[in-house]
């Protein structure tokens, strides 16, 4: 049997790489919550299984899931996270930690070394960051007897395997943890492109699950019917068949990885930031709203032109699709769940756009991110609080005196490297 160490056991990797690996069979996982305590005691209290609703056209199905058999609080025994990487007996991490779980530089992709979080992981004994806990996780095991390990990034960030492999030996530069030779030799990152639809689960959703299943489950996940995993295929070692259960294993995941956050990913952040502007709640009622799916249209016409040959073909199938994952009613998608962490979001789906086809052709994109600058500015004025890593520095350069250079500053920190006026035009 082999073992998988997974970091962030959110919603989405138990819709998802969890239900892969449950199907391709023979594999166990360890899974490692950062910092929910709830879920980890219900896991333990459940020996690690819980119910996934999956809605399609035909209605509800529910999966009941054992393929965890380990669970750990990263929060309160770092070590044993750090003993679980090390162990033999597991050949690959996974990671679902969200864009801001990486701390990467807008500008380079470079690890922050100059963040608050980062810089307390290399000044500490042990590490509370996905990549403090992988870094040392991965230095403990080069030191056990060096086995090889395949890393495998699947949040939504472009390269992201390649981002992670440089942040964790930037990690190992400044923490001196001396590991660049196994890291090169021993460990893989390979880029994957993951996809599913997976709401947080509210009441609603819970009810729907337990009435199907009758069993009441306190963490149970509610799905869409669509998946997909898209992986490159760079291993350092054997994995499930993952084949088996519908993954592609593919030479270059690049293709696949721009259709996806830029008609995908991109859309849905427009939807969330102009459908919470017209009074909107849920992903399904704010892709019926007339006036935003022209909107989402004319973001797809220009995304679509941005793809590269081998996705193109497919991209108005893709489209269609898209809109038909984007209008079932019982999903219940909440825009306010997917406009959160704006600033790191908007560097992935949105200025690439705008940087390949220029901001004077990217009237649709650079609408998108004037609804996310709206939305921010509204809630920082209203008094509340954005719920985005940066959101002091967007409080101030949103505010009514936001300084010099304010507009160029907010471009750095979206990756949106284009002419002046074009900047000063996102504030307006
Ligand atoms: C969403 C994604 O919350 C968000 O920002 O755009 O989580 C989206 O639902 C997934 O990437 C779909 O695979």
């Amino acid at each position: 049997m082999g073992r998988i160490v997974h970091l962030g056991l959110g919603n989405f990797h138990r819709a998802h790489q969890a239900l892969y690996t449950a199907q391709a069979g023979g594999w166990k996982i360890t899974g490692v919550a950062m910092r929910n305590a709830a879920l980890c005691e219900a896991l333990e209290a459940s020996g690690g299984a819980y119910h996934l609703g999956v809605r399609g056209k035909d209605g509800l199905s529910v999966e009941h899931l054992t393929v965890h058999d380990r669970i750990i609080l990263a929060s309160v025994a770092p070590e044993d996270v750090i003993k679980a990487i090390a162990d033999p007996d597991a050949s690959i991490v996974t990671l679902t930690i969200t864009e801001k779980g990486y701390h990467l530089v807008a500008e380079t992709g470079a690890l922050d070394l100059g963040s608050d979080a980062i810089k307390a992981d290399l000044a500490a004994i042990l590490p509370s960051t996905g990549i403090g806990l992988l870094a040392f996780g991965l230095a403990a095991r080069a030191k056990a007897g060096a086995e090889p390990m395949t890393v495998i990034s699947c949040d939504n960030i472009s390269g992201n395997g390649k981002k992670l492999a440089a942040a964790i030996a930037d990690f190992d530069r400044a923490a001196g943890l001396g590991i660049a030779g196994y890291l090169n030799d021993q460990v893989r990152f390979p880029d994957t492109m993951v996809d599913r639809i997976t709401p947080a689960t509210t009441s609603e959703l819970s009810d729907a699950i337990a009435e199907k299943s009758g069993a009441v489950d306190p963490i149970s996940v509610m799905t869409e019917a669509f998946s997909e995993w898209v992986i490159e295929d760079d291993f350092a070692a054997p994995y499930p068949d993952w084949k088996s259960a519908g993954v592609e294993v593919v030479v270059d995941v690049a293709p696949f990885e721009k259709r996806k956050l830029r008609l995908l990913n991109a859309s849905h952040s427009y939807l969330a930031y102009a459908g919470l502007g017209r009074g909107h709640e849920f992903v399904h009622e704010a892709i019926s709203d007339p006036i935003l799916r022209a909107g989402v249209e004319a973001l797809w016409d220009e995304a679509e032109e941005t793809l590269p040959a081998e996705v193109k073909q497919s991209a108005g199938a893709y489209r269609t699709a898209l809109i038909e994952r984007f209008s079932v009613p019982e999903i219940r998608h909440s825009l306010v769940q997917i406009a959160m962490d704006g600033s790191l979001k908007i560097r992935e789906r949105l200025s690439p756009i705008i940087l390949a086809r220029g901001a004077d052709r990217s009237p649709a994109a650079l609408g998108a991110i004037k609804a996310w600058v709206s939305f921010a500015r509204k809630t920082c004025r209203e008094g509340g609080l954005l719920n985005d890593p940066n959101k002091e520095v967007l409080a101030r350069l949103l505010s009514d005196e936001p300084g010099q250079d304010a507009a160029a500053q907010l471009c750095d920190l979206i990756g949106l490297d284009i002419p002046h006026d074009a900047q000063a035009g996102i504030l307006t």
